[in-house]
């Protein structure tokens, strides 16, 4: 059912029963539509983080276009760094139908008042790490957002549609680099295994904080923006990675991994929720040449925000003085 197929409510106790209503029939709530005030913020917080997680997420690859082995492996590696700016561009898009402006994430994003996925304060340190991260971190995203598709919110479940299918895509030129590197020379296959160490557990660790530590989630699953949980969606990753693993010839850095008859899924060792948290409070690896990249690139770009509105200016005028 679609919100336009039910009657228009008049009253602030009927609008809210009118929402509570599209949420249990499982219908899309549209920016036109009344929104309780909490659902509306809930929203903005996680739809801009999720966007400036995909325009910061574009550092650790764009590092190493210039250095790609191959002139294919650098039209790849090109078009998939230009995905994640779509992904960010789509996604404050679906934010600003909620009443933020895009200038509003910008300045939250720059001050380092906003927040962005813990796995972009890792260095990406060898090509192998190209590999991982396609793999392993847009395996993750996949996990985590192919739920998203449903999310009670329309603007945003519509933008992740067009993200997870080129995602997908994203996952599989990672697997593949990591596929080539594992059955080349010992030193190319060492590569990979050491990338593969490397971003495992932060890869874990983008769902979020274990279900019991999670402020979010009740709410947002009752709001049906968030489908599963944290720890289901982790769990689910680990399942998926666990035999592409086994394909790559490598093995995953968790002694611990061990297929549990009775649960129909792998158990796993304990996350360094320590590791996470300091990463949280930005004092990762990389937090800090993150921000300062970003905010170069805010300040770079000035001129050319300031002649795209002083063009539309003049267009505008432009078109007032035809009219009149
Ligand atoms: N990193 O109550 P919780 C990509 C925060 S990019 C940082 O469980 P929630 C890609 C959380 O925000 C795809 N912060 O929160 C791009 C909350 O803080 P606030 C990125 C984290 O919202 C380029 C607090 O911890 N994907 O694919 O219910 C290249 C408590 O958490 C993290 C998305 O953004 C973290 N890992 O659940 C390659 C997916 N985890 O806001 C690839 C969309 C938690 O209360 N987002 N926090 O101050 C979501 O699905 C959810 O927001 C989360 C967290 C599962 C991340």
């Amino acid at each position: 059912m679609n919100s336009a197929e039910l009657t228009l409510p008049a009253t602030d106790d009927a609008q809210e029963r009118y929402f509570q209503e599209l949420i249990d029939r499982d219908s899309r709530i549209e920016p036109r539509d009344w929104m309780p005030a909490e659902y509306r913020t809930s929203l903005i917080r996680q739809i801009s983080q999720h966007g400036h997680s995909e325009i910061i997420g574009m550092q650790p690859e764009a590092n190493w276009i210039t250095r790609a082995p191959s002139l294919k492996r650098k039209a790849i590696l090109m078009a998939k760094v230009q995905d994640e700016a779509g992904h960010g561009l789509y996604l404050y898009s679906a934010a600003q139908t909620l009443g933020i402006s895009r200038d509003e994430m910008a300045e939250q994003l720059i001050a380092g008042k906003a927040r962005y996925s813990s796995i972009f304060n890792y260095p990406a340190l060898t090509w192998a790490d190209m590999g991982a991260i396609g793999w392993l971190v847009d395996g993750a995203a996949i996990c985590n957002q192919v739920p998203l598709c449903r999310a009670s919110y329309g603007p945003y479940a519509r933008a992740m549609v067009r993200i997870c299918k080129e995602e997908s895509f994203h996952q599989r030129q990672g697997f593949e680099i990591l596929l080539e590197l594992s059955q080349g020379t010992a030193a190319q296959k060492e590569m990979a295994q050491d990338a593969v160490n490397r971003w495992y557990w932060p890869s874990l660790m983008m769902f979020g904080p274990p279900d019991d530590e999670s402020p979010n989630s009740a709410q947002s699953m009752a709001w049906k923006i968030k489908r599963f949980s944290n720890d289901d969606l982790r769990q689910r990753f680990v399942d998926m990675v666990v035999p592409q693993a086994e394909v790559l010839g490598l093995t995953l850095p968790d002694p611990e991994l061990a297929w549990n008859e009775d649960r129909g899924h792998y158990d796993m060792g304990e996350i360094d929720w320590a590791e996470f948290h300091e990463v949280l409070a930005g004092r990762g690896p990389c937090n800090a040449q993150r921000m300062q990249r970003r905010r170069d690139a805010h300040e770079d770009g000035r001129w050319v925000r300031e002649a795209a509105a002083a063009y539309a200016e003049k267009q505008a005028a432009a078109s007032l003085k035809a009219a009149s």
